[in-house]
């Protein structure tokens, strides 16, 4: 059997097009039955298309555990080829147009060549990480007993710093945002006094806050445990608020679906951070156990729903200072990275497509006249309604409008998507022109890369 060559500009069209007839029907099928909800479906699928969500830089590359790690071939080894990356996602889900990128990990000598390099891949850069959760090279003072909370001055200044330089990394980059998650805490009784270790978390987080230009927000991000396994200083939302609420307008909370005890409500939690006028933004990914770091979606679409559904109600609300930003953060350890980023974004824009449709006066009506399993299947619709049409079209509502951007429908995405990812479109495109047919796939299409240097193993994280 001879396969299509992935690279061919022409091969998603293609694989798109036997399609074509049976996401028509699906699509209008689907209409109809939304039609008798009283909803649109083209107004759904316009607000589908309209969502965004950011790539963590340290997501394209493999992850790994403190057990091991098991690289992919044509892995990028900085993060201009990190970019190159990205931009294959976006560019086959339309749905992820900026990069989220974390210091010293992404660091490099001319941010300006990067903005450059991002612009002309059309990626641009959400918020800036810091990280004192590890030492770096060259690093004078050590975080092995903390960083912004550090009970000698001198390591708290160098954190502080570090979290400066991100901001004037970000400035260049056009990043609106900075993100601070520490690992400070403890991991015995008595190792550390609670109360004050919160206290220089205050002062050092209202140093960093000091340096943040007008128009940039400060997310912070609390996590329940690890690295410290008997209490973290920002171990919960209510620490989070606390420090939020006391640095000022421009902090806020951010939500790491992978940060809290098992079974915790997280969609209340975001209900309270709305309420607070304090939800800065997610970090989404699945969890069974912990911070399992696993796709969005792969393991509780319910909850996913759930917290959507949350998204849905404040935005409809018009609720004040509600302006939450996206971002991943996976870690792909068993994955081809571009293909899981992709399943998640999609997964995303499905998880809000189903909060979409869900019939919001009626399920208002049974909870007020408390018909408690009326409102509990009314909600229950939304996930349980299969919305795969409209995300397979809202692709087609964007190819519309960029012709040239040629958009795709996931329906041709399949398994093939890493192996069109690791073709460098342009050279292929490049080579196609020179008559030279390009390599084919034995030995994988991304280009050849060396093996990484330093790289986050996430269980160390
Ligand atoms: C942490 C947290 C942070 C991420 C690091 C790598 O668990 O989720 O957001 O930057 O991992
Ligand atoms: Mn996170
Ligand atoms: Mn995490």
């Amino acid at each position: 059997m001879t396969y299509a060559d992935p690279r061919d500009a022409n091969y998603l069209a293609s694989a798109n097009k036997p399609l074509a007839g049976e996401l028509s029907s699906d699509y209008t099928a689907l209409g109809a039955q939304l039609e008798r909800r009283g909803i649109k479906i083209d107004d759904i699928t316009k607000a589908v298309a309209n969502f965004k969500v950011a790539v963590p830089s340290w997501g394209v590359g493999t992850g790994g555990t403190r057990f091991g790690r098991f690289p992919g071939v044509g892995e990028p080894r900085n993060i201009f080829e990190k970019l190159e990356d990205c931009a294959v996602i976006n560019k086959l889900t339309g749905a992820t147009p900026t990069v989220s990128l974390h210091i010293p990990w992404d660091k490099t000598d001319d941010y300006a060549a990067l903005r450059e390099h991002g612009a002309a891949l059309g990626l641009g850069f959400d918020a800036m990480n810091s990280n004192t959760f590890q030492d770096q090279a060259g690093q004078s003072l050590s975080y092995k007993y903390g960083s912004l909370t550090h009970t000698d001055a001198a390591t708290r200044a160098q954190a502080v710093s570090h979290n400066i330089d991100c901001i004037n990394a970000g400035r260049k980059l056009g990043s609106k945002a900075l993100t601070v998650w520490i690992g400070d805490g403890a991991n015995f009784p008595g190792q550390s006094h609670l109360g004050r270790a919160f206290e220089r978390y205050l002062e050092s987080m209202t140093s960093i806050y000091k340096a943040l230009p007008e128009d940039w927000r400060m997310f912070i991000e609390h996590k329940m445990y690890e690295p410290a396994f008997y209490a973290t200083v920002i171990q919960d939302w209510g620490s989070s608020l606390m420090a939020a609420q006391t640095l000022g307008p421009k902090a806020y909370c951010l939500v790491d679906l992978g940060h809290h005890a098992p079974n915790v409500n997280i969609e209340m939690i975001v209900s309270r951070l709305v309420h607070a006028q304090r939800l800065g933004g997610f970090h989404f990914n699945d969890s069974k156990y912990g911070d399992d770091d696993l796709d969005a979606g792969s393991i509780e679409p319910f909850r996913l729903f759930l917290v959507f559904n949350e998204l849905v109600e404040a935005e409809l609300a018009r609720a004040p200072n509600f302006r939450p930003a996206h971002m991943l953060d996976q870690s792909h350890n068993v994955t081809d990275p571009i293909e899981s980023l992709m399943t998640s974004a999609i997964e995303l824009q499905r998880a809000y497509a189903q909060a979409l449709i869900v019939e919001r006066t009626r399920l208002h009506e049974f909870r007020i006249g408390n018909d408690v399993l009326m409102a509990a299947q009314t909600l229950k619709r939304g996930f349980t309604t299969d919305v795969s049409p409209i995300l397979a079209r809202r692709e087609c509502v964007k190819a519309r409008r960029s012709i040239r951007s040629r958009r795709i429908a996931p329906a041709a995405i399949g398994r093939n998507a890493g192996k069109i990812g690791r073709a460098n479109k342009a050279s292929v495109v490049e080579s196609y022109k020179n008559g030279v047919r390009p390599q084919l796939l034995a030995k994988g299409v991304r280009p050849h890369r060396a093996p990484l240097g330093i790289e986050r193993t996430h269980a160390e994280v």
